[in-house]
């Protein structure tokens, strides 16, 4: 039912079915809208203005290993990017995110020469934040996600700082919330947007921090694979966050 409602009532269905995603980017004083999963799809496809890949559903994505990981579904390029220079702060807008429980994990990957031809699920992704646990336990501790989270319709925003350090280039950036709220079912909410990064930086993280999406979560992970209303999980007061560490620059 809502599939046949939502292109009418977008905001609506995205708040009645309780899933979400990142649809809109700032940086400083200046709006990015992304791709609408509920308004028509071939204007927002030819837009010459469109900086996020487009993705079809905010449906949760269960499995670890879907290439769909990487950059939702279809994640299909954008045609253009968002200009930011190393060091400033982009912020990703959610409406009317509910879920609590589970990290949240901002990455980034160079493109090469033109972000319209990279293969996200092929492409090398390091974290450049991410928001866990912050206190309390895992059950009903403090997640960053948990404070994130609204009722009321208001947007969520999530800031993440481009490393200083970074040179300059063409790049995805990728904005993933995990929610654990469901015993060993993990879902994934990603949003990628094309980024033009500016600066003086020299700087690119080695190997330890790369990873692939699909690949670096599997469900041989505890931290994945996780029932969080199991006694000996729930009161557990630290969440480790899957994948390599943080590359601040
Ligand atoms: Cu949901």
């Amino acid at each position: 039912m809502w599939h046949l409602l939502a292109p009418i009532f977008g905001c609506l269905a995205q708040y009645a079915s309780a899933h979400g995603g990142a649809v809109n980017y700032t940086v400083g004083d200046t709006w990015y809208p992304g791709y609408d999963p509920y308004a028509p799809q071939e204007a927002q496809d030819l837009a010459d203005w469109m900086p996020q890949r487009k993705w079809t559903t905010n449906e949760p994505i269960f499995q670890p290993s879907n290439l769909s990981l990487a950059c939702n579904f279809p994640g299909t390029p954008a045609r253009a990017s968002i200009p930011i220079t190393a060091g400033a702060t982009i912020t990703a807008v959610y409406y009317s995110w509910v879920h609590t429980v589970g990290p949240m994990v901002a990455w980034m990957a160079h493109c090469g020469a033109d972000c319209r031809a990279l293969d996200a699920s092929a492409a090398a992704w390091f974290k450049i934040g991410e928001k866990g646990l912050q206190a309390g336990d895992i059950e009903t501790g403090d997640w960053f996600q948990k404070t994130f989270s609204r009722w009321d319709g208001a947007p969520s925003l999530w800031s993440e700082r481009v490393p200083a350090a970074l040179r300059p280039g063409k790049y995805l950036i990728r904005h993933e919330i995990i929610s654990l709220h469901s015993a060993n079912k993990p879902q994934w909410y990603p949003e990628c947007a094309h980024l033009e990064v500016k600066g003086q930086g020299e700087g690119f993280p080695g190997e330890e921090y790369l990873a692939k999406i699909p690949g670096v979560y599997s469900m041989d992970q505890p931290e994945i694979n996780i029932d969080i209303y199991a006694p000996e999980v729930a009161s557990r007061t630290e969440y480790k966050i899957p994948g390599p560490p943080v590359w601040t620059g």
